[in-house]
């Protein structure tokens, strides 16, 4: 059978960013509150590819490299919970236009190219906790984080003695006008 690797394409967060949160998760949840993602694997999936084939990475990738895709700023200043998924998450309380933008290209072309893409509507989020199926009380509003992304990357994921592993395989750039 041919190899696959479980893809997905996602916006990396600056490192700044990434520590910043991992403090305000820190002081602002309960410390049973799930499963705490890893501050170097916090990222805002864009779209899911599945499990796919070396040659279908390589159309998505090219396909990818095509999209110019204009800067835009992004202010993390929400945040909730899923019980069904189990996800605790930050994410934006208005959605830029760029970044619902860059999601639908991106899902289409996925989805063109054969890779299940759930009908769900996207949601933009940064996922803090998972397995957090019991509701927690959630930090109240007045957080924010502000930044400009620069890129948007495709990331494998893998799951290696109990713990997930995501790996940047390729990056695009975000276009300043
Ligand atoms: O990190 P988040 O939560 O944004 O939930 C999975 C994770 O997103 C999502 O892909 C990201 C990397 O694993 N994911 C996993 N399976 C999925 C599926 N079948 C999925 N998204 C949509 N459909």
């Amino acid at each position: 059978m041919a190899e696959t690797r479980r893809l997905f394409f996602a916006l990396t967060l600056p490192d700044k960013i990434q520590s910043e949160i991992i403090s305000w998760r820190a002081t602002h949840f309960p410390y049973a509150a799930g499963k705490p993602v890893a501050r170097a694997n916090l990222h805002l999936t864009l779209a899911f590819l599945g499990d796919i084939s070396v040659e279908k990475q390589r159309a998505l990738c090219q396909l990818a490299g095509r999209i110019r895709q204009s800067a835009f700023n992004l202010c993390l200043d929400d945040a909730g919970q899923w019980l069904r998924s189990g996800v605790i998450w930050v994410g934006p309380r208005h959605a830029p236009r760029g970044l619902l933008q860059l999601a639908d290209m991106l899902r289409a072309q996925a989805a063109r190219s054969g890779c299940y893409q759930a009908a769900m509507p996207f949601h933009p989020h940064i996922t803090l906790y998972r397995q957090a199926t019991q509701a927690v009380a959630l930090p109240a509003p007045g957080f924010s984080w502000s930044f400009r992304p620069t890129e948007f990357a495709l990331y494998a994921s893998s799951f290696k003695q109990g713990r997930t592993h995501y790996q940047v395989l390729e990056k695009w750039p975000c276009l300043e006008q």
